[in-house]
């Protein structure tokens, strides 16, 4: 969709591959992770060691996600202490955790000004920079369908946000309204976020201003992560709000707010990335809403999660994974050794999402095998210990990632002949660019699972009529036959839940 480019703005001009690679911290957490590390208070921007920066560049991320900058206020973290079900998950979560480890969701927004704690937003100007000294783009959140309960807009701009119609009467239903009569912010599916109060996208100083929190972004930042960016669609509010619209005089406007924002903030900003939070089998409506990336929930992750191998495959092959952002956790889901049911099939489940085309998605505490779950509420998971065999696996794996052909290469679909018949438990695919190759094989089951795979361009780096075969993961080598290979195929044998990435 796009090739190298550069983003004028930042001292360093950074370029992004075709199919980057994307770290996401949850910056408070993190803060707080590293004060413990170093023993000491770590809470601005300003005291990241520049270390931990160089660290996360050198293992090949080109975008850093600082989840949660912008300020709050006090009423996220008084609703999340007073609310008996958050309460009784932190119990779960976190059994023994104090009023200081809720935080307030960085989801409820008050305004766009960094968090004060992490301090002012010349600082975030200077992160920025540092980021981007690192080679890496710096990315921030933009939540567009709502702000915090005492956000200053709740106050001032009642016509701003969906709220009451004209024959409701005091005291309003607290399951979707404030006391004020403005409604809290929900998707059509789910029941009220009540910490937070839900915009009128159709009402046009709201559009002005969800434009002007989007200017920041695009000051402060090089892309932003849009929240739920799907419950914009002017659909999408019909779908949730069309009885109160109708109600107030609202019109279905004639114009997509996202289509009016993205090109006027790539206009002032080229280079400007715009990466989406949507669900629903949306996603593709999203590009031409001027989305650059989409996460792929709905698709494959969803896929490897159910572990079917003939959805998986078709998921693959049917459809352009270029424009999608592909995970196996984020602060949304369970840890991915939790949901994938062990380290095994999460580590199989990450090379088939991080060697396909599209960004690949990280989040903190993934490459170290947490199990437990951050959640957004609060500023730390429940303590376990580092995995090491997860720690070695990714080692390897980013390593492996970290090379132009996963990158900027071309990758294409192979076929695994049956030698046993076990041949479907495979997929296979493959990068090349130039005289680089890497076939990628994932046994994306629980037996052990074998095929032959016909590698006609085996020969470029043959001699002597054998070609060494190297899998990045296990660092093992095999020396095949280059004929066999070209003409009836490598073997490949794969326990369960095994991969290879093989340079040849
Ligand atoms: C929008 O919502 C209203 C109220 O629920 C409904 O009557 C109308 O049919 C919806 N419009 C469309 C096009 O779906
Ligand atoms: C990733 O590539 C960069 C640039 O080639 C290099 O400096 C860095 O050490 C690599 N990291 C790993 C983990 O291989
Ligand atoms: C394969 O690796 C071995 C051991 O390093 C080396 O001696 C041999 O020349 C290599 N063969 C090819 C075809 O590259
Ligand atoms: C190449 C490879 O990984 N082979 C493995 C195939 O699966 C069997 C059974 O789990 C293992 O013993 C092999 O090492």
């Amino acid at each position: 969709m796009f090739a190298a480019f550069c983003i004028i703005n930042s001292l360093t001009a950074v370029t992004l591959p075709k199919h980057p690679s994307l770290y996401q911290i949850s910056t408070r957490p993190w803060l707080y992770k590293l004060s413990q590390k170093y023993g000491r208070s770590i809470t601005k921007l300003n005291d990241i060691p520049d270390s931990e920066l160089k660290n996360i560049a050198d293992q090949g991320y080109n975008i850093l996600w600082m989840m949660g900058v912008w300020q709050l206020g006090p009423a996220g973290k008084k609703h999340d202490l007073a609310d008996p079900g958050l309460r009784r998950e932190f119990d779960r979560v976190l059994p023994g955790w104090t009023e200081d480890d809720v935080i307030g969701s960085p989801y409820a927004i008050t305004w766009y000004t960094l968090n004060s704690e992490l301090g002012v937003m010349a600082d975030l100007q200077t992160f920025r920079r540092r980021v981007n000294s690192h080679g890496m783009l710096f990315m921030v959140d933009l939540v567009p369908n709502h702000c915090a309960i005492d956000s200053p807009l709740v106050s001032r701009f009642y016509e701003q946000f969906i709220h009451v119609i004209p024959s409701d009467r005091k005291p309003y239903d607290p399951n979707y309204y404030m006391e004020n009569g403005i409604a809290y912010g929900r998707d059509p599916y789910s029941g009220s976020w009540t910490d937070t109060a839900q915009y009128n996208i159709w009402n046009a100083q709201m559009q002005t201003q969800l434009m002007a929190f989007l200017r920041i972004c695009s000051q402060y930042s090089d892309g932003v992560r849009c929240d739920m960016a799907m419950l914009l669609m002017n659909k999408v509010v019909n779908q949730t709000w069309g009885y109160q619209q109708e109600k107030n005089g609202y019109r279905w406007p004639s114009a997509e707010f996202w289509k009016i924002a993205t090109s006027t903030i790539k206009a002032e900003h080229p280079g400007f990335i715009f990466m989406a939070e949507v669900y629903w089998g949306l996603e593709r409506e999203m590009i031409g809403l001027g989305f650059d990336y989409m996460y792929d929930k709905d698709g494959l992750y969803n896929a490897l999660v159910g572990g079917n191998l003939d959805t998986i495959k078709g998921y693959i092959r049917n459809n352009d994974l270029a424009p999608m952002t592909h995970f196996t956790e984020n602060h949304d889901e369970k840890r991915a050794i939790a949901e994938f049911g062990g380290v095994e099939r999460a580590a199989a489940a990450a090379v088939v999402s991080f060697t396909l085309p599209g960004m690949k998605f990280v989040f903190e505490g993934q490459e170290e095998g947490r199990a437990n779950l951050l959640k957004v509420h609060l500023r730390r998971a429940a303590d376990e210990p580092v995995k090491p065999a997860v720690t070695a696996f990714y080692k390897k794996l980013l390593k492996s990632l970290n090379h132009t052909v996963f990158h900027s290469g071309t990758w294409s679909w192979v076929d695994v002949q049956s030698t046993d018949g076990s041949n479907w438990r495979l997929l296979a695919w493959k990068w090349k660019v130039g005289n680089e190759k890497r076939l990628c094989v994932i046994n994306y089951s629980d037996q052990t699972g074998s095929g032959r795979i016909v590698l006609p361009d085996a020969k470029e780096k043959a001699s002597g009529g054998t070609i060494n075969i190297t899998d990045e993961l296990s660092g093992e080598v095999y020396n095949r036959n280059v004929e066999e290979v070209v003409s009836s195929g490598l073997v490949v044998s794969l326990g369960a839940w095994k991969s290879h990435i093989l340079n040849y």
